[in-house]
């Protein structure tokens, strides 16, 4: 009989939750960028091997919400959590504070009640000297009593990725396949070019910039043969940000145009032409009907 089941992925922003799918699935759909609150929704990842397929669900961060915006990353949270078969929470071993923020009272109460395996992770261990720094970490996590295993790993260098795939295989129900084990994710290539484009204004800009940010994809289309077209809006806050986004004699946008050019062709392994137009949308992080008509 073969194994199969969805598997959340929960954290603190900037834990390492993409950076882990990526490196379980062996390819790059997750974004990844140094600053928190990278991840906005839901992204699915496919790992299928011989008998076993495991659904990922890497999803935003967990934090308290300031906008509209969080409140539906925090929904899309919740959705994992209730879909899931097994759930991974991640804390940075680096950063204790990541665990005991995302760990509250109220969030163990709320594990507890899923009555599903519970796994803690402890990543970024490559950034630690001495190691025995995170058996502390292990001891106040055990006192929790609601995760059934501790795995330290290092996502970035998939260090101890595969123990964890092991437990999970182990824990994993019974049943037929979801997805055809071909694919890597169900998520449409629209996705992950708005995606990667959106990793380029995160790597590109500082402070409130990339959390201003949004991209939508407003034609994908072959244009001749083997030619596609890809034009896409990036939408920002407020007309301010529209002078900095496009940069003096706009070499910011060609900019921003050039390397995400290159990061989805590699991805669609097939050249494109990428048109990038530039949008304000007043404040759209704090209004439903802007957000309902990105897919918040
Ligand atoms: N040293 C080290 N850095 C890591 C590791 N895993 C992830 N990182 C880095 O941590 C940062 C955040 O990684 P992400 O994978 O984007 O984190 P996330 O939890 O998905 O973050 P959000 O989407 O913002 O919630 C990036 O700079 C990663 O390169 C690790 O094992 N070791
Ligand atoms: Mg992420």
């Amino acid at each position: 009989m073969p194994k199969s089941g969805y598997i959340a992925i929960i954290g603190k922003p900037n834990v390492g939750k993409s950076t882990l799918m990526n490196a379980i699935i062996g390819s790059k759909l997750s974004i990844v960028t140094p600053k928190p609150q990278t991840t906005r929704r839901n992204v699915l990842g496919i790992y299928t091997q011989k008998e076993t397929q495991m659904v990922f669900i890497d999803t935003p961060g967990v934090l308290k919400p300031r906008y509209e915006l969080h409140k539906s990353m925090m929904n899309f949270v919740e959705e994992s959590l209730s879909g899931a078969d097994i759930i991974i929470v991640i804390a940075d071993v680096t950063r204790p504070e990541t665990a005991t923020r995302v760990l509250t009272p109220p969030f163990i109460e709320a594990l507890k009640t899923l009555k599903k395996p519970c796994i803690a992770i402890l990543n970024k261990m490559d950034a630690l000297s001495d190691k025995t720094q995170a058996l502390p970490f292990i001891s106040a996590l055990e006192e929790l009593g609601v995760f059934t295993e501790f795995i330290p790993i290092s996502a970035l260098q998939k260090d101890n990725t595969d123990t964890l795939v092991h437990i999970l295989e182990s824990l994993l129900p019974e049943g037929e396949f979801f997805h055809d084990p071909e694919i890597l994710s169900t998520m449409p290539q629209r996705f992950f070019v708005s995606e990667l484009i959106r990793e380029t204004v995160f790597e590109l800009f500082k402070e409130e910039i990339p959390y201003s940010t949004e991209v939508t994809i407003s034609e994908f289309k072959e244009r001749e043969k083997g030619k596609w077209y890809i034009a896409a809006d990036i939408i920002i806050e407020k007309e301010s940000q529209k002078a900095i986004l496009i940069g003096e004699k706009g070499s910011k946008i060609k900019q921003i145009g050039l390397l995400s050019r290159d990061k989805v062709e590699e991805h669609l392994e097939f050249p494109v032409f990428l048109e990038l137009f530039v949008k304000v949308r007043e404040d759209w992080r704090s209004k439903t009907t802007y957000l309902r008509s990105f897919g918040y």
